[in-house]
């Protein structure tokens, strides 16, 4: 027997139990009328389209996504705060629909604990929280719940983080940062393997920060959690590609690759959260064929 701890490669999700034997995917469902990236495909005349969803979501699933993440927040840069009544409202009729019509893990993107208890009643089997619930009481309401959570780095908040980022070294502070907010939880009494990290890739970061803790992913993995991983459409490939957030297909999945390389090879396990579910499963069935 030897000792050396590797990262877990499953995850319980209440009822269901994610494999992360490999990379899963998870595919973004927005439910914000002014998300910058996709435009807001589940959306007719600024109401959401139940079927418009219902369809989206099974072929997401249909292309292999592992995990449906629901957010009824906008947190692109200088985007306004939205209501806690307005938020539930974006969100818990569809999660309703959607664990009611699917067999899928649902992940539920928000900090306010009044909608993470509301969606772990309709069936959701992840919380994930940008703001690693640093928000009153959803610290508490999440342990609570019993439900993994994704612990994600932001420096300021949406409306002003990208306004002059400023680290020492940002992988340190990240790590430190998530170390924190992962002994709080450990604190409240929540199972280490129930927790997941994320280095908020865009939020408060300029492009070299980003590609700093991109190339920091392999000493992230060997926190020994699983990470989640966020680049699909980001400005910083935008950046590195002058292109518009609709041409940034071939650079999303490029990265969504490596940062899978980086963190299987370094023994971690991972999470990677796309737009684009069938073009990043294609590219990873490809790289673990090889
Ligand atoms: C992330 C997220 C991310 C986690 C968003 C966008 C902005 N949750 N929610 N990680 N990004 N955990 O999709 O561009 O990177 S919303």
């Amino acid at each position: 027997m030897n000792n050396i701890k590797t990262t877990q490669k499953q995850l319980q999700c209440g009822s269901k139990v994610l494999d992360l034997s490999k990379p899963a995917v998870m595919g973004v469902l927005n439910l914000t009328p002014d998300s910058f990236s996709d435009g807001g495909n589940v959306f007719s005349k600024a109401q959401v389209d139940p079927n418009k969803v219902l369809s989206t979501v099974s072929t997401m699933i249909d292309d292999g996504a592992d995990i449906i993440d629901l957010g009824g927040e906008s947190t692109r840069p200088g985007a306004k705060p939205v209501s806690v009544q307005e938020e539930l409202d974006r969100v818990i009729p569809v999660l309703n629909r959607l664990t009611a019509n699917f067999d899928s893990i649902f992940s539920i993107d928000s900090s306010t604990p009044e909608v993470m208890k509301e969606a772990a009643d309709a069936g959701a089997h992840i919380i994930n929280d940008v703001r690693a619930l640093q928000r009153p009481r959803a610290l508490q309401t999440a342990a609570n719940l019993g439900l993994p959570v994704c612990l994600m780095h932001m420096q300021n908040q949406p409306k002003t983080m990208q306004d002059n980022p400023e680290y020492r070294d940002v992988l340190a502070e990240v790590l430190e940062f998530l170390g924190k907010r992962k002994q709080e939880c450990l604190d409240l009494g929540m199972q280490a393997d129930q927790i997941l990290l994320d280095p908020g890739f865009g939020f408060g970061k300029t492009l070299a920060h980003n590609l700093s803790l991109f190339n920091g992913l392999p000493t992230m993995a060997k926190e020994n959690h699983p990470l989640l991983v966020g680049l699909s459409r980001k400005s910083m490939i935008g950046q590195i590609l002058d292109a518009e957030v609709n041409d940034r297909l071939i650079g999303s999945v490029t990265m969504a690759i490596l940062a899978a390389q980086a963190i299987y090879g370094a023994d971690g396990s991972a999470i990677l959260r796309v737009h684009d579910v069938k073009e990043t499963k294609q590219a990873l069935d490809i790289w673990q064929a090889i």
